[in-house]
């Protein structure tokens, strides 16, 4: 089979945002995008001839072809091998699980994550490193560098694989390994959760639950591992069947694009237990009978309930949220002892952490969570440990979240996203925040007075780099906050995210409603930000 050397010139923007390069999908489409930056990626690492790739996505639309590219140029590239998910499929934690059992140099994971998908969709690619995780700025941003001088690109002149037979097949001196999506990852979750204790509780019929999967990644590790391993009744997981464009839908578990599985579990005679993942199987939603629990609250809950799970009987080394994620985690590390790491936002932000055994169990409020047993958030991986929890507590989800705000009070949290901004203007309101942050501390809005004000800016405890600009925090009187930031996963305009908290230690008053209870705040939010007169906006367009 022959190499080609093909010419071609840069294109602008092949930034990684927060996770990887997402775009629309006609933007991929254009001739060498995609090549473009698969050569930049590869011309950016250094050592893998010879060596593995993992290679698999979330299977939405362009997935495939994306998958045959990639193979070709890996093998011309000099890999030795590449692992590929069956039909190209590999969910992200899955795919890091396959990096680090198999002792990989890397992986490519296809998604755009939560976005939508098909022909007028998303699309997106990320690098992860050796050790499973989002690479780390400095190779995206040698990655990026690459991309604006980039000349040529190699590929082989090669027929595609058959991406749905298992089993192994050479690309030019490269081999191909078709491998079973699912097996690896629910092998080892086996070994982190108490699955005789779950299945023990599904075996009693008394309690039920929904899994939506949003026709997305997970349906089949969900199927497997929810229905097949713990003998949860079929039909416990909705929606099962990846589609290519999700049904239409944005595969986003929150309360405003799960709102069938909502229905479901908030019926008068709904499960017990509801839960969604994301378009590649990384966030998770989890919401009891008539009782949803904020990412933030959930994190909280799991680190503090972590030890009932075998695979965290020995106790957590830390815990680390992203700095919007509210305090509650933080409460609990103080009670366990340990250190709570406050870090950008981006999972790629945990990776040293984990893998300096700083931290155990990781969150975000964006809903990720995960551990060190990989080194993705994982939204399975979530929903099996809320299930642990469950089975050994045997109390609802609302009991078990309202015992620990009764522990250690309630942080009351919301996030507004202002989303489809025009770019000029969100970034405008940013830029007039961080320069009002010198004049707020000292000033006070009714009950809140400004304790510090900051872009946050963040230097890693393991590898000292820094990484500033991280988002504007207003940080008020008994733990209150305001934290603006624009997101960076977006493919359209910008979209202001604006994450509001505060502290409510009375226990009579954790029942209340969150928006009712941070008005005050909200009001305060709008207003210094000028979110009206900038942007026109007299209201958000999402609230979780
Ligand atoms: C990605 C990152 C997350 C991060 C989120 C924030 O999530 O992997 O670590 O919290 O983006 O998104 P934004 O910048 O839009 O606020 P995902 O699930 O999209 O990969």
């Amino acid at each position: 089979m022959t190499i080609r050397t093909v010419e071609t010139k840069p294109f602008e923007g092949q930034k990684p945002g927060t996770s990887g390069l997402r775009k629309k999908v006609v933007v991929f489409q254009q001739p060498n995008y995609l090549e473009n930056f698969v050569q930049s990626i590869f011309e950016s690492l250094e050592g893998f001839r010879g060596q593995t790739l993992v290679l698999g996505g979330d299977g939405r639309f362009y997935n495939r072809h994306a998958v045959q590219v990639i193979l070709r140029m890996a093998a011309a590239n000099g890999f030795g091998r590449v692992l590929v998910g069956r039909g190209g499929i590999l969910s992200t934690p899955a795919a890091s699980c396959v990096i680090r059992k198999y002792g990989a140099f890397g992986g490519i994971v296809l998604s755009a994550s939560h976005n939508p998908g098909g022909p007028q969709e998303d699309f997106g690619i990320k690098y992860n490193i050796g050790n499973g995780g989002p690479a780390p700025e400095k190779v995206t941003e040698a990655i990026h560098a690459r991309s604006r001088a980039i000349e040529f690109y190699t590929t082989l002149e090669a027929d595609d694989v058959d991406l749905d037979r298992q089993g192994t097949v050479q690309v030019g001196d490269m081999t191909v390994e078709v491998i079973d999506p699912v097996a690896d990852y629910a092998e080892l979750m086996e070994t982190l959760f108490d699955f005789d204790a779950i299945a023990e509780m599904f075996a009693t019929g008394e309690f039920r639950m929904c899994y939506d999967a949003m026709h997305a990644v997970t349906g089949p590790y969900a199927v497997e591992i929810l229905e097949r391993r713990l003998g949860a009744p079929g039909g416990t997981v909705i929606n099962g069947v990846p589609l290519e464009d999700f049904g239409g839908h944005h595969p986003d578990p929150n309360l405003a694009h799960a709102k069938k599985l909502v229905e479901i579990v908030n019926a008068a005679d709904g499960p017990d237990f509801g839960a969604a993942s994301d378009g590649d199987g990384d966030r998770n939603m989890i919401i009891g009978h008539r009782f949803y629990v904020t990412p933030s609250d959930s994190l909280a809950v799991i680190a503090a309930n972590a030890a009932l799970a075998p695979g965290y009987k020995d106790g957590l080394a830390g815990i680390a949220r992203s700095m919007p994620t509210s305090q509650a985690a933080d409460r609990v590390a103080r009670d366990l002892g340990i250190p709570c790491f406050e870090t950008p936002t981006g999972w790629k932000f945990f990776g040293t952490l984990l893998d300096a055994g700083k931290a155990t169990v990781c969150g975000e409020e964006s809903f990720g969570t995960g551990s060190d047993h990989v080194r993705e958030k994982d939204g399975l991986w979530a929903v099996l440990m809320w299930l642990n929890i469950i089975a050994r507590r045997r109390d609802s989800v609302a009991e078990i979240v309202r015992a620990h705000w009764r522990r250690y009070g309630r942080n009351i949290y919301s996030r507004h996203d202002y989303e489809g901004l025009e770019t000029d203007a969100a970034e405008g309101l940013m830029d007039h925040l961080r320069k009002a942050t010198g004049s707020l501390p000292g000033q006070r809005f009714g009950y809140y007075e400004v304790e510090k004000s900051d872009d946050f800016s963040y230097t890693d405890p393991v590898d000292g780099s820094t990484s500033s600009g991280q988002g504007v925090r207003v940080l008020f009187n008994h733990g209150s906050r305001i934290v603006y930031r624009l997101s960076g996963t977006g493919t359209e305009g910008a979209t202001l995210r604006v994450y509001i908290e505060r502290f409510e230690p009375d226990e009579t008053r954790h029942d209340m409603d969150p928006q009712q209870a941070l008005a005050d705040l909200i009001d305060i939010a709008r207003e210094l930000a000028e979110i009206g007169p900038r942007t026109g906006r007299d209201a958000p367009t999402v609230i979780t």
